[in-house]
Order: C-alpha cells, then sequence, then structure tokens
C-alpha cells in the first residue's frame, strides 16, 4: 500500500489531492510541525535523511520530491492526468512539472525568511534589520515575484489549464506554490486568472476530499 508521510499545512497536500483524483488506494501517516520553529519533526527522518515532506513508500520504494513522486504516482496510475508523449502540451507539463519547486518556490521561501528577520534579531538590532530587511524586499525580492506572477497570469491567457485544455498533474504541482503566493504574496491582486484557477482548483470534490484527509491547511479558501 502507497503511504504518503504527511505533514500538517504543506506541500504534501497536493500529494492527498493527486492521490484522490486519480482514486487510487493509499494510506496516510501523519507528522505536525513543531508549533514554535515551524519544522518537522525528527520522525519524519526515519521516512527519508532529509526530513521535508511530501515523502512515499510504497513496496519497498521511498520516494522523496514532490515533482518526482507526482511522476511516480502518475506513471502508477499508467499514465492519467499527463499529456501524451511527443505532444506540445507534454512539453508544458514537464515544464511546469520543474517550475513550481525549482523557480517559483525559491524566490516565495526567500520572501518569507526575509520578513520573519526582524522579529528574530535581537532587540537592540532590530530597526536596523528591519530596515535591511525591507530594501531587500522592495528592491529584489518583490519585483521577481512580479514577474513570475505577471508570467503565470500571461500563461493562463492560452489554455483552460497550464498544460493545455485537459486539467492535468501539472495543476496539481503549481497550487501550492499558487496558494502560498495568494496567501503570503498577494499574488492574486489585478491577477483575475491566476484568482480564477485557484476557486476552481479548490472546487474540485477530490480537492475537497484530500483537505478532509490531510487536517489542518491554512492556504485554501
Ligand atoms: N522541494 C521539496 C521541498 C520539501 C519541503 O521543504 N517540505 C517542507 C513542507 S512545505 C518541509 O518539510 N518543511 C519542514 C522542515 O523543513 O522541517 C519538495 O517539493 O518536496
Amino acid at each position: 500500500m502507497l503511504t504518503v508521510h504527511h505533514l500538517n499545512n504543506s506541500r504534501s497536500q497536493r500529494v492527498l489531492w493527486l492521490l484522490e483524483e486519480l482514486e487510487l488506494p493509499y494510506e496516510i501517516k501523519h507528522y505536525r510541525r513543531n508549533p514554535k520553529s515551524q519544522l518537522a519533526p525528527p520522525e519524519l527522518r526515519a521516512a527519508h535523511p532529509l526530513g521535508k515532506s511530501p515523502v512515499v513508500t510504497d513496496d519497498g520504494a521511498t520516494v522523496a520530491e514532490t515533482g518526482a513522486i507526482i511522476e511516480y504516482i502518475v506513471e502508477k496510475s499508467g499514465g492519467r492526468l499527463r499529456p501524451p508523449a511527443g505532444t506540445p502540451e507534454r512539453l508544458r507539463w514537464t515544464y511546469w512539472l520543474h517550475y513550481a519547486e525549482g523557480s517559483l518556490m525559491p524566490p516565495l521561501l526567500v520572501r518569507l525568511i526575509f520578513s520573519l528577520l526582524p522579529s528574530r534579531s535581537p532587540a537592540f538590532m532590530r530597526s536596523i534589520v528591519r530596515a535591511i530587511s525591507s530594501r531587500t524586499q522592495a528592491g529584489y525580492i518583490e519585483p521577481q515575484l512580479k514577474t513570475h506572477f505577471d508570467f503565470i497570469e500571461s500563461e493562463l491567457g492560452r489554455s483552460s489549464w497550464f498544460a493545455g485544455e485537459e486539467f492535468s498533474a501539472a495543476d496539481v504541482m503549481m497550487s501550492f506554490p499558487l496558494e502560498a503566493a495568494a496567501v503570503r504574496a498577494n499574488a492574486l491582486a489585478g491577477r483575475p486568472r491566476i484568482k480564477a484557477l485557484l476557486e476552481r482548483i479548490q472546487a474540485r470534490p477530490a480537492y475537497r476530499r484530500a483537505l478532509e484527509k490531510g487536517g489542518p491547511y491554512s492556504y485554501a479558501s
């Protein structure tokens, strides 16, 4: 049986959603973030040495990295939610599968870290750290994020879903960075296509079932 090592409020929510879309059998092993540090508990290292979620274990195989997990599950389903090889849709599918964690998550993470810096600095340095943090955000991070969000908004004008007219696993992969961007980085303001996409995603019955099974997830409305 495929087991999803699932951390609350995390990227692994989209693995549950994919499994619900494909109606594949699975079980969940739940892990809770440390409420103070927000880090995963050390027990997750028993599943994979990095101790990050998601990880899936299945018949002796251990797969980490959301993109690799999504490819593994899609393959296991016989290639559902993946456009046929050799088509332009398949190329777009592969692109978005890599882009989500490879290009979009890093600036979102940098933004999060910079926003936390002032409150985590010693009191006597706080005003200086706040000034450095806001200058870096305004001069570097926000323009980077704007470029990404505008690009995605424009790409969504080409077709109903990321890889074409059919819903696919690329939409599942892109859901988490877009949800995080909506909540943390005001990505929906002036971007009606991203907003509409997230509404369509979050209304899907399989998405709602995954939410019930996964427990607390603060990026969905
Ligand atoms: N690129 C990896 C990132 C994995 C990752 O950073 N997961 C976060 C959850 S959103 C995590 O486990 N955070 C807890 C920690 O770092 O202790 C993937 O997509 O699987």
